[in-house]
């Protein structure tokens, strides 16, 4: 088999909160690059990858033409070998990896070979990693952000147990007094009661003093993890808060590459290893955190496009619980089903996915 052809759209959708009650709709956009591999036999591949800023980044085309360009140099090639070529595109990158634009280019490309590799072999992606299980936990995560007011909070928090999540992601950092900031967490427990877990997003905005006073006065709210309390790479500083709190650390969606992990997990900075497939450069990047995580008896728990890490959270023994951003579902014609709680891996080759053709030509800039 050859890959004959890469195809890539940049896409503009509307920064939408689907999750959130009583939250205005904005002009927001969110930016987009997705891929569409074809093969000689008729087997096709896709990709995503993006650029986490509000409305469209000047480093878009930018983004779009380094996943073009990684994808022409696959074109020509036998697509099987994911390991190889992802190996390849890394000395092409030839020291503009492994941080940046690089890695997000190159996780659509490596998603696009693993879905093919799976299309081809007749099994999901999930069953070509390992193959642990077929549903696990998921949580609601962005429907409680921390630009919503207390009542978009009280009124969002029950609707979210009504819809059938068990678990459900917030936000701090973003109040100007620490009364402020438990008052949130609060309205919330009171909202939703104590048999869902709640988990609480800082993204960076504490310091460590910071981190450790609020969350010892958190500490009664049984939060099921405290992530990113500090700057990402400050692995000292992880660990000082991680020591002085019984409520779980996670962290790890900042990081680009493997090797970051590394430093984190032997630092002991963290207690859940949060991996983003798009920032670690795809899924062959993305299980061997998972395996260096296991090796330290942690947890792993994924990062947005949960359609996607819903196959590599299954696949592996120590998968937590898979985070449900929605912000990408609308671009495919089927996403996987939710019940009870958990997310269910598709019974389909491949990444059990296709773009919805009408969806992406509506959002398609370039
Ligand atoms: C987050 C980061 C980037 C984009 C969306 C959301 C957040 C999360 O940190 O963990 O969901
Ligand atoms: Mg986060």
């Amino acid at each position: 088999m050859k890959v004959t052809k890469a195809t890539t759209r940049v896409l503009h959708t509307p920064a939408d909160s689907p999750l959130a009650l009583g939250v205005p709709e904005t002009s927001a956009k969110r930016a987009f690059v997705t891929l569409e591999m074809q093969t000689d036999e008729g087997v096709d591949g896709i990709g995503l990858t993006f650029i986490p800023a509000l409305n469209a980044s000047p480093l878009l085309p930018a983004l779009n033409s380094a996943v073009d360009a990684l994808a022409q140099m696959v074109v020509g090639q036998d697509p099987m070998p994911v390991e190889a070529i992802a190996s390849n595109l890394m000395e092409a990158a030839s020291g503009s990896g492994p941080g940046g634009i690089f890695s997000l280019a190159l996780s659509a490309v490596d998603m696009a070979l693993w879905d093919i590799k799976g299309k081809a072999l007749n099994q999901s992606v999930c069953s070509l990693l390992g193959g642990y299980r077929n549903r696990l936990p998921t949580y609601a995560s962005g429907g409680l952000m921390r630009t919503q007011n207390l009542e978009s909070l009280a009124e969002t928090g029950p609707h979210l147990v009504e819809r059938g999540f068990k678990q459900m992601k917030t936000q701090l950092g973003g109040e100007p007094t620490v009364a402020k900031e438990l008052e949130r967490i609060k309205v919330l427990r009171d909202g939703i009661g104590d048999d869902i877990d709640l988990m609480c997003d800082i993204n960076q905005l504490w310091d460590v003093n910071q981190a450790i006073d609020i969350g010892t006065r958190l500490e009664d709210y049984h939060l099921y993890w405290l992530e990113d309390v500090v700057e990402h790479d400050d692995y000292q500083g992880f660990a000082r808060v991680a020591d002085a709190l019984t409520t779980p650390i996670a962290a790890g969606e900042y990081h680009y590459g493997i090797r970051p992990f590394r430093h984190m997990l032997e630092a002991r900075s963290i207690d859940i290893v949060m991996i983003d497939l798009l920032r670690v450069g795809g899924i062959t990047q993305w299980r061997k955190v998972a395996a260096m995580a296991e090796a330290f008896n942690l947890p792993v728990v994924s990062h947005l496009v949960p359609e996607i890490h819903v196959q590599l959270m299954a696949a592996i023994p120590n998968g937590l619980t898979v985070e449900y951003m929605p912000w990408t579902l609308r671009l495919f014609e089927e996403t996987p089903e939710l019940e009870g709680g958990d997310i269910i891996v598709p019974d389909k080759p491949g990444l059990g996915l296709k773009f919805d053709q009408d969806v992406l030509k509506k959002f398609q800039v370039n």
